[in-house]
């Protein structure tokens, strides 16, 4: 967003439109600025909401990962302000809402659609991962859907630096959750990036099949989850049958190198389905 540095962003400086979301700990609103007509997503967090919910010092950190982070694939923190009570900050906009609801509406993508989006979720977590940030939280209702049809990964809720702070508790949903990370005392342990691996096998079922592998009452989502325990239906091409089973067995178990394997393998495997 072009803006003079000198000057502080404000409320004043944009028109607020339609309601996009709310979550937590705020709402997310259409918003132009007013000066150059740049179209944003700005969400507002109530500072007290944040003392009452302890979080403040994530909400900082989360706003000082996200502001440094340039990738067309991960959602832009272009700024942020505050007043006495709020905090501000200038999301970009993404034109085509949340990835989930596309899904639900679609039931499951034809395997072109799931191959661009795990492709692009690659290219994603891989820069992340080149800075040493796991984001740990992958889902569909972490994604959005940018004007292009091109996705967003936003959401850094749980992201962490992976060198310092890997012991966090979470909760939530087990359904993207690595073996290591759902057993007893698992999430107490330390992990790293390859846990954002595991979820992309996750994802990558549940766009070609319309629900999450292990979905199931929470002490069998575990237990499927420790055995690694899935079928994929019969309608799933060889190709991405053999890449959910690659990711999914590989990830948790080889801990060290198979990242670039994975990656590219993930792209090329998934981009040969339909190219
Ligand atoms: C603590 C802080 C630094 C975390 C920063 N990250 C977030 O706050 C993550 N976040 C992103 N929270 C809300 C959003 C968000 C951004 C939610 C919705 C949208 C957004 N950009 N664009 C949208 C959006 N576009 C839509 C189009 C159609 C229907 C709904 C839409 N929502």
């Amino acid at each position: 967003m072009p803006r003079n540095r000198d000057k502080p962003l404000s409320l004043n400086d944009f028109e607020i439109g339609k309601p996009l979301g709310k979550g937590k700990f705020g709402r997310v609103y259409l918003a132009r600025e007013k000066s150059t007509g740049f179209i944003c997503a700005l969400k507002v967090l109530h500072k007290s909401e944040l003392v009452q919910g302890k979080v403040e010092i994530q909400v900082r950190r989360e706003i000082e990962i996200q502001s440094n982070l340039r990738h067309p694939n991960v959602l832009r923190l272009f700024g942020y302000f505050h007043d006495k009570k709020r905090i501000f900050l200038v999301l970009e906009y993404a034109g085509h809402g949340e990835l989930y609801k596309h899904l639900q509406k679609a039931g499951k993508f034809p395997e072109w659609r799931a191959a661009q989006y795990i492709a692009q979720m690659t290219a994603a977590l891989k820069y992340l991962h080149k800075k040493h940030i796991m984001h740990r939280d992958i889902k569909p209702e972490n994604i959005l859907v940018g004007i292009h049809g091109e996705i967003k990964i936003s959401d850094f809720g749980w992201s962490v630096h992976a060198p310092n702070n890997r012991r966090k508790t979470m909760c939530g949903t087990l359904d993207y959750l690595p073996p290591e990370m759902v057993i007893p005392g698992g999430k107490d342990r330390f992990y790293d990036e390859k846990i954002d691996i595991w979820s992309l096998g996750v994802l990558m079922y549940e766009f070609l099949v319309g629900q999450a592998p292990f979905e199931d009452t929470p002490v069998m989502t575990q237990r499927r989850i420790m055995r690694a325990e899935m079928t994929i239906p019969s309608f799933v091409s060889p190709e991405a049958r053999d890449l959910i089973k690659k990711v999914n067995s590989l990830t948790s178990r080889v801990l060290s190198d198979t990242d670039q394997f994975l990656f590219s393998s993930s792209y090329s495997t998934l981009r040969n389905v339909y190219h």
